[in-house]
């Protein structure tokens, strides 16, 4: 099939997604069938959302994760859906999720693929009524079929990705996801229960006038990054930060912005996880004509050495983050947030 023909909007997920793997002949429906999978979490994760207070399942689940973060009663629901459809689905022998310490074994020996989820980012927003997201990882594993998948598998730097995505829990929810071949984003129907390909071939804008940070922590950023913020004041750019990286990293894709969660004071590393939050949301914008970036590093070339690791994160349209990466780089011996 000729690859340049555009699928129209209002092509299901499963077409679009069987059209796109008949484009390449040694495709073997595996990758497919993972995608799937995600959509199917998704949708029951999205139902259980909008219901939450209704059916109890609201607030505090009275417990931490491994980081330290109190987790929210749907925390714990959507990770268990997501590696119970990531089981049943065969595909992924194994799984790194920000709910849990160490790596999940799905059981399945012979599933080629290893996904990095964190299973509902921005959870403490749920409450409130803020869009929240799914923000999800897949590398080919490296170690040998017929065996538990191992930590080196885990631990692959961003550019071995295969496929990348996220889901948008918002006004209406959306699968945004990459498989190297561009990014295409699907709303969610709730009445037909299935996504419709709504935003084909997003594209990043090179600039914007919207800037995503935490000002809060203000006083402890290192200097570039003070000044950045300076310079947005001085353009008049617009503050948004609604404090749930999905929606902010999704707003800025669509009309241009950057996000910037910088080494802080309480996180001297950064507070975002670089294997299942930001060597994501590096690939989709990437394939979207975007920049991801620690401050001066590309997020997608680091090197993982933990599971639950924090990088400082800069990601966005491409000048956006250059210019904050030329600002860090203007101060005398600091070469990225990270201290
Ligand atoms: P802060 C949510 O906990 C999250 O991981 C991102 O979704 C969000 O952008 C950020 O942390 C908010 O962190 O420190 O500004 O409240």
């Amino acid at each position: 099939m000729n690859d340049n023909l555009a699928l129209p909007v209002g092509t299901t997920l499963d077409r679009f997604i069987m059209r796109k793997q008949e484009e390449f002949p040694y495709a073997t429906g595996e990758l497919s069938q993972l995608l799937r999978d995600i959509a199917l979490a998704g949708k029951i994760v999205n139902r259980e959302i909008n219901r939450a207070g209704l059916i109890g399942i609201a607030g505090a689940f009275g417990q931490q994760n491994v980081q330290g973060e109190e987790q929210q009663k749907l925390d714990v629901i959507a990770n268990i859906r997501f590696i119970r459809a990531l089981r049943n689905g065969g595909e992924v022998c194994t799984v790194v999720s920000e709910e849990e310490d160490d790596v999940i074994h799905t059981g399945n020996k012979n599933g080629k693929y290893i996904v990095a989820i964190d299973p509902l980012d921005g959870s403490s927003n749920i409450d409130v009524n803020v869009a929240i997201g799914t923000i999800f990882s897949v590398y080919r594993r490296v170690s040998e079929m017929g065996t538990e998948g191992t930590l080196e598998d885990c631990l692959q730097k961003g550019t071995r990705q295969v496929a990348a995505g996220y889901l948008i829990y918002g006004s209406s929810t959306m699968l945004v996801y990459t498989t190297g071949h561009g990014v295409n984003g699907f709303t969610y129907e709730p009445s037909l229960g299935e996504f419709f390909l709504s935003h084909p071939n997003i594209t990043i804008p090179k600039n914007g006038s919207i800037y995503s940070c935490n000002e809060g922590n203000l006083n402890s950023f290192h200097d570039g990054v003070k000044n950045y913020i300076s310079l947005c004041k001085e353009n008049n750019y617009a503050a948004r930060y609604i404090g749930s990286l999905v929606a902010d990293f999704h707003r800025n894709m669509l009309k241009g912005g950057v996000y910037i969660y910088p080494a802080t004071a309480k996180a001297p590393n950064g507070k975002l996880r670089l294997i299942y939050e930001c060597n994501a949301l590096a690939f989709i914008v990437e394939q979207a004509g975007g920049k991801a970036s620690d401050g001066s590093k590309r997020i997608m070339d680091l090197e993982p050495t933990e599971l639950h690791q924090r990088c400082p994160l800069v990601i966005g349209s491409s000048e956006m983050v250059a210019k904050v990466e030329e600002y860090l780089k203007a101060e005398v011996g600091i070469n990225s947030f990270s201290v």
